[in-house]
């Protein structure tokens, strides 16, 4: 069978600046969070490998860009530090980042890939955590005030903005689950700094429908289907419906239909944990600034049973309403450690054209991380991963699936296209079309997934 998708699918990929720019002598970036976590802890580290070890894209992206362009990207997403247009979150802005991201852009255009822009991809500028970050309801001036200036700088040829990349996880990270900076375990602080997010983001989406600038504005989220252990069972349908609710819809309802889920919203009441911050003004500008389009970030789903015993945590935490079960026979990949369903991205799509109006969406990460991945290279020292066509492949017939019975989705992109830094996991789980190689300068390797993934863009499909 052939898979052919709808004309100008967007295909490429997606990075973060944090992950791959890297910090130079001189180049006035300030210090965020990532920077800052690992001066003071690197043993939170894989490797003990920080921020600083990137794959240099500050340096390399006219070479990076050409990369992109020889494996078929019509459309890349990175994102702009805050912490490099803006050193100390507020205030003066940073020339050379200027220049940095123009070139970036005015490249990325003239090679015929466009520019997907994202604000905000985990990188609180340190200044600003200091005071709180996201509990700081300040915070949330700045980052409209740092939205407004990229705008404005870049706003005449980026066409394609999204306020946040998967804001849940600065949540589940920094105040839940303990895998970013401040690394908190305080479910009131965890509303709160959610909350901000997504007014943040809002106002955000008020200030560029403002502008009337040429282009549309969206959110990235990372989507976790939920399915319960006996759908059958009303007790693990609960469970199931409370873990989406907490950490898919919590974000979806707001950016999409401007609304908050009330089962999450009635469990708040009753912890007493609604956030100072809900006013009604604040209600209104979030249900009056809901996004143009969606991005989709799928990696796995989750599998949720009702809870066992009654004991709960001594802290409330999301996970008092549900527990987690391992679906017998599932598919892993065995090189990450997570669940491979491909199904869950089809039945993503259809939930959002059947409950969210059939949002237009793009798939804006999906991939797989490999650890260990030199073991993969051939004689001419190409990665051979097959594994990773096959990944894609599984995915993408699904997607197609989906385009067949209506979805409103425009484009794929897979996480990543050159291998990058990761957060606290470092280099551990490569995921790129192109491999990166540390000890010689970073030296780039396009790996086969590379090479196939043009021959897909070319067709705009597969067989
Ligand atoms: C996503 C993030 C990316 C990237 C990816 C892979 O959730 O948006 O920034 O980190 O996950 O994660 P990891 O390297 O931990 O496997």
């Amino acid at each position: 069978q052939t898979y052919t998708f709808p004309d100008h699918f967007w295909w490429g990929s997606a990075a973060s600046g944090p992950q791959t720019e890297g910090r130079f002598d001189g180049d006035g970036k300030g210090e965020n969070i990532w920077d800052y976590w690992y001066q003071k802890e690197p043993e939170h580290f894989f490797n003990r490998v920080g921020p600083d070890k990137t794959s240099q894209f500050y340096k390399m992206f006219k070479d990076d860009v050409r990369l992109m362009k020889e494996i078929g990207h019509n459309t890349f997403r990175t994102s702009i530090q805050w912490s490099r247009l803006i050193p100390n979150g507020t205030g003066a802005v940073n020339p050379d980042a200027v220049r940095f991201y123009n070139e970036v852009i005015d490249t990325l255009i003239a090679n015929g890939i466009e520019p997907f822009i994202n604000l905000y991809h985990f990188d609180m500028p340190y200044p600003l955590q200091e005071k709180g970050g996201w509990l700081d309801p300040a915070t949330v001036d700045a980052y409209v005030a740092y939205a407004a200036t990229c705008f404005e700088l870049f706003g005449d040829r980026v066409k394609k903005w999204f306020t946040f990349n998967e804001p849940i996880v600065c949540v589940e990270g920094g105040y839940l689950y303990q895998f970013h900076y401040p690394n908190e375990v305080n479910m009131a602080h965890a509303v709160t700094v959610g909350y901000h997010e997504i007014l943040a983001s809002a106002r955000a989406i008020q200030k560029y429908h403002a502008g009337n600038y040429d282009g549309e504005i969206g959110i990235i989220l990372n989507l976790t289907p939920s399915y319960p252990r006996d759908a059958s069972n009303p007790d693990d349908k609960k469970a199931s419906v409370l873990a989406d609710a907490f950490f898919n819809r919590s974000f979806l309802d707001p950016a999409v239909k401007g609304t908050f889920p009330i089962e999450l919203v009635e469990i708040l009441k009753e912890l007493d944990l609604v956030p100072e911050s809900a006013t009604e003004e604040n209600v209104a500008i979030i249900a009056e600034n809901t996004v143009d389009l969606l991005g989709v970030n799928y990696y796995q789903p989750r599998r949720v049973k009702a809870k066992e015993s009654e004991e709960g945590s001594v802290h409330p935490m999301p996970d008092d309403y549900f527990d987690y079960y391992i679906l017998p026979g599932r598919k892993m990949n065995p090189y990450r450690g997570w669940e491979i369903y491909e199904k869950g991205i089809y039945d993503i799509l259809i939930n959002l054209r059947d409950n969210y109006d059939n949002i237009r969406c793009f798939i804006s990460e999906n991939g797989m991380g490999v650890e260990g991945e030199e073991r993969f290279k051939n004689a001419d020292g190409v990665i051979e991963d097959d594994y990773r066509i096959a990944f894609v492949k599984d995915h993408l017939r699904y997607v197609h699936q989906a385009i067949q019975e209506g979805s409103a989705v425009q484009g794929y992109h897979m996480w990543t296209c050159m291998d990058n830094w990761s957060w606290t996991n470092a280099y551990k789980n490569r995921y790129g079309f192109i491999s990166v190689d540390l000890d010689q300068d970073g030296k780039r390797t396009i790996k086969k997934s590379g090479r196939w993934f043009k021959q897909l863009a070319d067709a705009n499909g597969f067989s």
